[in-house]
């Protein structure tokens, strides 16, 4: 498999003769024995946190009139408090089964300066932030006690509800990505949840988490079937050996870079997906992610045209 997906551009594999993600070879997320529900509580906390500051904060300054101005939908805004009330509620939980371990909030850096006086950007950012979550808890569930999965994975189908709400409902794109989410590794989605946090608290519970090289696609609108070059700090003058594994459901699609780091979008991919830099042509888990991942959003309708949202 290695040397057929150094020859052909683009090699599918694992899941072909495989329907269902629990009979994979190669599993996507495996077993981290070191890893405790304390950990695990931690992490979702960290999430949740920042999406309690980002729901309050933005709220706070955003009236449902601004909202309607904006060309939203009446009980658009009520229904943002109420996502917002979500993370609350799981921050409250969280902390009082972990009580003095643990972590509190850090401050956050949104990514455009306006999110907290744009209502625009705050849905889109909204929207990002639903969808990564949403694979972030499937790697939780995954990796969770028998005890909190029931916890996890009723967290993790709220989430994935929030997700289709802003993207479908709000913005005018599609409900869901594939038939299959898109799981992510909690080193994957610490990368991309860091983005957003500036500095935490230096007496945090430290977590066995880690961001990998932030990974940064040029150009950055780039869509399905054209030419991307990734970049990260830290990335090697030669190529070889260098995969970007593209993960939009299942199978995950492997290609490998070129000398410049450029690798073509695979045209089938719809909805949200990441790209990772690994150095496996057949596995995308932590053990083998070099960079990244980087965020994708490839809006669809109903014909499973590409489309550009509402807004
Ligand atoms: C993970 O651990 C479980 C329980 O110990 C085991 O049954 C399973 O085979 C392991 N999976 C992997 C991918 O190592
Ligand atoms: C787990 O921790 C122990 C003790 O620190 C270490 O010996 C072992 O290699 C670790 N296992 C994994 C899978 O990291
Ligand atoms: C509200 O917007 C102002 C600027 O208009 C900004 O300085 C402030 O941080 C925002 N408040 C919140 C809670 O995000
Ligand atoms: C945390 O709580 C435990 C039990 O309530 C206590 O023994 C411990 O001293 C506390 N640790 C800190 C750092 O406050
Ligand atoms: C950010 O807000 C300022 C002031 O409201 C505005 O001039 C600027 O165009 C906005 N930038 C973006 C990217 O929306
Ligand atoms: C709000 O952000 C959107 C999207 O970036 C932009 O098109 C719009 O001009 C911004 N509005 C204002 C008032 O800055
Ligand atoms: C860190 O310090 C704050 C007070 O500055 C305290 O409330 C918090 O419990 C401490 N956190 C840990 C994990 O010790
Ligand atoms: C994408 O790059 C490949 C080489 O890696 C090249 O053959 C192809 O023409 C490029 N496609 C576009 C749309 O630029
Ligand atoms: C890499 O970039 C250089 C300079 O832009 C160009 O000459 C070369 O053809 C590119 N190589 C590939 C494989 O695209
Ligand atoms: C996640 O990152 C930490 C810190 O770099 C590392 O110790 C751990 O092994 C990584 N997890 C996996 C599953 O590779
Ligand atoms: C899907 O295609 C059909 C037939 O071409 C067309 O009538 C319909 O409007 C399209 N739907 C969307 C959402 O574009
Ligand atoms: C342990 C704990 O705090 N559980 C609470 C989680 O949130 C729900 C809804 O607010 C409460 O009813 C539980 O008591």
């Amino acid at each position: 498999m290695f040397f057929k997906a150094l020859l052909v551009p683009l090699v599918t594999v694992a899941l072909q003769a495989l329907a269902f993600p629990s009979k994979r070879q190669t599993a996507p997320i495996p077993n981290q024995t070191n890893v405790t529900d304390t950990d695990i509580l931690n992490f979702a906390l960290t999430l949740e946190l920042l999406k309690s500051a980002f729901y309050q904060g933005g709220l706070a300054n955003f009236t449902t009139k601004n909202f309607l101005d904006a060309g939203y939908a009446p009980g658009v805004r009520a229904f943002y408090e109420q996502v917002s009330q979500h993370s609350q509620t799981y921050v409250s939980n969280i902390t009082s089964q972990l009580g003095n371990s643990s972590v509190q909030a850090c401050t956050y850096d949104f990514p455009t300066q306006n999110v907290t006086q744009n209502v625009t950007e705050f849905v889109a950012t909204s929207d990002t932030l639903e969808a990564i979550s949403t694979s972030a808890y499937i790697g939780v569930s995954y990796i969770a006690s028998q005890g909190l999965r029931v916890t996890f994975g009723s967290i993790l189908a709220t989430t994935a509800h929030q997700s289709t709400w802003v993207n479908n409902a709000v913005r005018g794109g599609n409900p869901w990505s594939t038939a299959y989410e898109t799981p992510l590794d909690l080193n994957q989605s610490f990368t991309l949840i860091s983005t957003y946090i500036a500095q935490c608290p230096s007496n945090n519970t430290v977590l066995p988490f880690q961001a990998n090289p932030q990974l940064t696609t040029n150009p950055p609108n780039a869509q399905p079937g054209q030419n991307v070059t990734l970049s990260y700090s830290g990335q090697p003058s030669n190529s070889s050996g260098l995969f970007a594994a593209f993960l939009n459901g299942f199978p995950f699609t492997f290609a490998p870079l070129d000398n410049n780091f450029t690798v073509t979008i695979p045209p089938t991919l719809r909805g949200f997906a990441y790209v990772v830099v690994t150095n496996s042509s057949v596995a995308a888990n932590d053990s083998v992610t070099v960079a990244g991942p980087a965020f994708f959003s490839f809006p669809f309708n109903a014909n499973n045209t590409l489309i550009t949202l509402n807004q």
